[in-house]
């Protein structure tokens, strides 16, 4: 297949670590939040291997973080999400679906609170900050919202931890999975949370002095080799075996997040006002007509880069194909599909076209194990 660069621009931002990225050797970008995102640097298949064995380091800097600020900053951000955040903590990471009026899905951040009256949304890939100042210009509330000039390292694999250790010090091993504290490099404080995009356990590293987050990069590499560190990225393949959702591929606005089963981050029965939530009551009570499935597909490569790959039986569309890749640990494709409620049962059968021939797959929970 022909492959096209990207004409970089004004509108297709840089992050601070981008000619870092590119002196190791990036071999493809994607655009997410108007924000240059690495796709890999030797192959998807390679780094899946690298991931789930040594540790790398992740340029995830399009998690832009909006912060939110003031008197009504709390009103505003329960608002957004059908979440509960009544109770919500300093320290502690909250993923929480964002909804619209109708429940359509907005995004799918995690939301950092820093204090009482000030929280960052690390969001996925859409306008959170337009939806976020829309609502609250109608609202008259008093806010401050603005995307935060912060970059994020990711540290992801089975060795972070020790990587980590060596940065920042023992205190890192007190951190617990979806929890965040400050921790020095250098004389810097950095926010870092134990988070991130993939299944093999790691941390997030916010960075607000962007020139010190340089040496910091470097830093990693120059004693990184002893635990085989490589630079990396979100990987398709592993995020999808593990059952990691990608906002506007395997999910967008026509979806609800009962369809997306964030099921226990929908929380309908607290006094908290969110919009949406009349929506959602009554799409609960009628039940959902379609979900997100992993499925299981014969084959050893994908694309799906060419319209709507429909799943089908007996001439029937049972559902849609959102993302998919070749697993080498299935020696099948695997991917991720909105399935119509009747045929989301396991092991349930269907045919796909791909390539003009035409294979079979079946559906399976998430994460695919
Ligand atoms: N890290 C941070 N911000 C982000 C992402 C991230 N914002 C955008 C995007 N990724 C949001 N999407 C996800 C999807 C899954 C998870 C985090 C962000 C995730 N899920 C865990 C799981 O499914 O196992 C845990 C969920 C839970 O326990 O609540 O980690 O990667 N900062």
């Amino acid at each position: 297949m022909k492959k096209f660069p990207i004409a970089k621009s004004r509108r297709i931002r840089s992050t601070s670590f981008s000619k870092r990225v590119e002196s190791h050797g990036v071999k493809a970008y994607t655009v997410y939040n108007h924000m240059l995102l690495p796709t890999f640097f030797t192959s998807l298949e390679e780094e899946y291997h690298h991931l789930k064995q040594h540790v790398q380091l992740w340029d995830v800097s399009v998690q832009r973080e909006i912060e939110i600020s003031g008197s009504d900053s709390s009103e505003l951000v329960q608002l957004m999400t059908c979440r509960d955040l009544s109770n919500a903590k300093p320290g502690i990471c909250y993923y929480a679906p964002l909804v619209d009026l109708y429940g359509g899905l907005i995004n799918d951040p995690l939301i950092y609170k820093l204090e009482t009256n000030k929280w960052r949304v690390c969001i996925a890939d859409s306008d959170v900050l337009l939806f976020a100042k829309g609502i609250a210009e109608s609202r008259s509330l008093n806010v401050k919202i603005f995307e935060a000039k912060i970059d994020i390292l990711a540290v992801q694999g089975p060795k972070s931890l020790k990587l980590m250790k060596k940065v920042f010090g023992e205190k890192i091993s007190d951190l617990k999975f979806f929890r965040f504290d400050f921790f020095e490099f250098n004389n810097i404080k950095y926010l870092i949370s134990r988070s991130g995009y993939s299944k093999q356990g790691g941390y997030e590293i916010h960075i607000e002095n962007l020139e010190a987050g340089l040496d910091l990069y470097d830093h990693f590499f120059k004693i990184g080799s002893e635990f085989n560190l490589k630079p990396g990225a979100p990987n398709l393949i592993e995020r999808i075996e593990g059952g990691l959702l990608s906002y506007g591929n395997d999910m967008d606005i026509g979806d609800n997040p009962l369809e997306c089963g964030f099921d226990k981050y929908v929380n309908l029965e607290s006094n908290i006002v969110f919009l949406g939530k009349e929506n959602l009551i009554r799409i609960k009570k009628e039940g959902i007509k379609k979900k997100l499935m992993g499925v299981k597909i014969e084959g050893k490569s994908i694309s799906l880069t060419e319209g709507k790959l429909m799943l089908n039986s007996n001439n029937q569309e049972l559902g849609e194909l959102r993302s998919a890749a070749y697993s080498p640990k299935f020696n099948k494709i695997v991917g991720i599909a909105m399935v119509k409620k009747d045929f989301c049962k396991i092991n349930e059968k269907f045919q796909i076209k791909l390539d003009n021939s035409i294979v079979s797959g079946e559906i399976c929970n998430l994460p695919i194990i």
